[in-house]
């Protein structure tokens, strides 16, 4: 049980001086148990779980790295007992959790936080033991209770610690620091967001107030912009390596784009908007001199994560370099230092923490595609329905987002009788950029008693969203969609 215990304790120490970083023990965990996972496990999981599959891969790895501590510590244990010193009970276990920590983790300031917390857990479970834990004589239950007891209360104690400093071990949405400045320019965009917004309770304003997250890891690269660069290699004249410094030089835009996961449901809420500031991705590829006979390329990140797609994704502007969202630096949850942005394309493709840009001779699987998705196209259209809110006339109003990509949205047609008759929706007016999401609100009287409402997108060319219903894998979810409404 003390070794049990002195396992936590390890856990529990490490997130005290770590937090909810790459140092944390259970990181390089849960990532490696994300990579071993057979694709349709996590296909499974993202279908029906959603985050819940994460947080269950979290909670897993957090298991098994308290046991591998629990481990360390019981052979401490065992050792100490041979020798008959609780001292180097003590030290055998603050000493292996320490080691044990900085061998998962290459980080060897917080693993210090590991070999205290599990240590300091047998010193107590040492003390309150009263005859020594040397002394053998299991069969004592009030020695061992009090010893559980004391080891307990040590979790406790650090556990407490850690939460205060650290708050829960789980992925934190934005943790965007509340006082940043935001530059001039962007302000009076995201006023121009502001205006633009249609304001109806229930949805979002046009401007996301909380951005969606999909990661492959539950703890997210902390990178170091001081130390972070970029590298363009492959099939290129010339390999180059630029840093922060060299970007900012270059010329920026700031424009308005959405995102949208392949993985999420039809109506779901995985696909979002933020004003972007960075730079065209050709600039640089220009630079380095383009030879790619198959005229694609891979993006890589610090998490490991890498992703495939034609060249021509990038044409007429739509591949962006971003350092900055809604005016402030990139959120370290949505890829600070510096991202990818593909327009009109899966929210898949636009790479975070990116620290490469390969050049490929033929084509290649991106982590994905590996694990069977196709998420590396255009998006499919979408108009959602967010929101159903009862006016005080009597009438109901239904609003929601549409989106089509670099396609755009024309119009947004809603049903209330299940498809039959159609009318058109009112439109937030049109945000500049090419690829970039527009609300839609129908006010309308409702039939009495229990009626159908369905909604589709009519694109720019005058394309109807498409009404065949398809699950997210591996092309995104497709349909339109409907809700019962009383
Ligand atoms: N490095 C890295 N980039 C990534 C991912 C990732 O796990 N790692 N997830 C991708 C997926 S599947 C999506 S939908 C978008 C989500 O971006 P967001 O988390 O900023 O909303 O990022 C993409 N870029
Ligand atoms: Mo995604």
């Amino acid at each position: 049980m003390l070794a049990l215990l002195a396992g936590v304790a390890a856990v529990v120490g490490s997130y005290a001086l770590a937090g909810f970083t790459p140092a944390y023990v259970v990181a390089p965990v849960d990532a490696w148990l994300q990579r071993v996972m057979p694709g349709v496990v996590v296909t499974f999981a993202i279908e029906t779980l959603g985050s819940l599959g994460q947080q269950l891969n979290l909670l897993t790895a957090t298991g098994l790295v308290a046991l591998v501590f629990a481990a360390l510590a019981r052979a401490a244990l065992y050792v100490a007992a041979g020798a008959r010193s609780d001292a180097l009970a003590v030290v055998a276990t603050a000493g292996l959790a320490w080691g044990g920590s900085f061998a998962l983790t290459g980080a060897l300031g917080p693993a210090a936080g590991a070999g205290l917390a599990a240590g300091g857990t047998v010193a107590v479970g040492a003390l309150a033991d009263g005859r020594g834990l040397h002394a053998g004589g299991d069969a004592d239950p009030d020695r061992g209770r009090r010893r559980t007891i004391a080891a307990l209360a040590g979790v406790v104690g650090v556990g407490s610690v850690s939460m205060l400093r650290n708050g829960l071990p789980v992925p934190s949405e934005d943790e965007g620091g509340g006082d940043v400045e935001i530059s001039e320019g962007a302000q009076a965009d995201l006023d121009l967001a502001d205006e633009r917004s249609l304001g109806v309770d229930g949805i979002e304003p046009l401007i996301s107030e909380s951005f969606y997250n999909v990661d492959i890891n539950s703890v997210d690269p902390q990178v170091d912009a001081e130390e972070w660069s970029l590298s363009i290699t492959g099939a290129v004249e010339e390999e180059i390596t630029v840093d922060m410094d060299d970007i900012r030089e270059m010329e920026s835009r700031r424009e308005f784009v959405t995102l949208r996961c392949v993985g999420e449901n039809l109506n779901g809420k995985k696909m979002d908007t933020a004003l972007w500031t960075g730079v065209d991705v050709r600039d640089l590829l220009e630079r380095a001199g383009v030879d790619s006979d198959c005229e694609c390329v891979m993006l890589r990140a610090a998490d490991d994560y890498f992703e495939e797609f034609p060249l021509a994704a990038f044409d007429d502007g739509h591949g962006m370099l971003a350092y900055e969202m809604n005016g402030a630096p990139l959120p370290r949850s949505h890829g600070f230092p510096l991202r990818a942005l593909v327009m009109g394309h899966w929210g898949e493709i636009n790479v975070k923490w990116l620290d490469e840009i390969e050049l490929l001779e033929r084509e290649a699987d991106g982590y994905w595609e590996q694990r069977g998705w196709h998420g590396t196209g255009p998006v499919h259209t979408v108009a959602k329905l967010h929101a159903v809110n009862d006016l005080d006339d009597g009438r109901k109003r239904v609003a929601g987002h549409a989106y089509a990509g670099v396609r755009g949205v024309s119009a947004v047609e809603v049903s209330t009788d299940g498809g039959d008759s159609w009318s058109n929706a009112r439109l937030s007016e049109e945000l500049p950029g090419e690829d970039v999401w527009r609300q839609w609100a129908y006010d309308y009287e409702p039939p009495g008693g229990q009626h159908e409402v369905v909604v589709r997108a009519i694109e720019d060319g005058g394309t109807v969203q498409t009404e065949e219903e398809m699950g997210s894998f591996p092309n995104g979810p497709t349909g339109w969609v409907s809700q019962t409404v009383r």
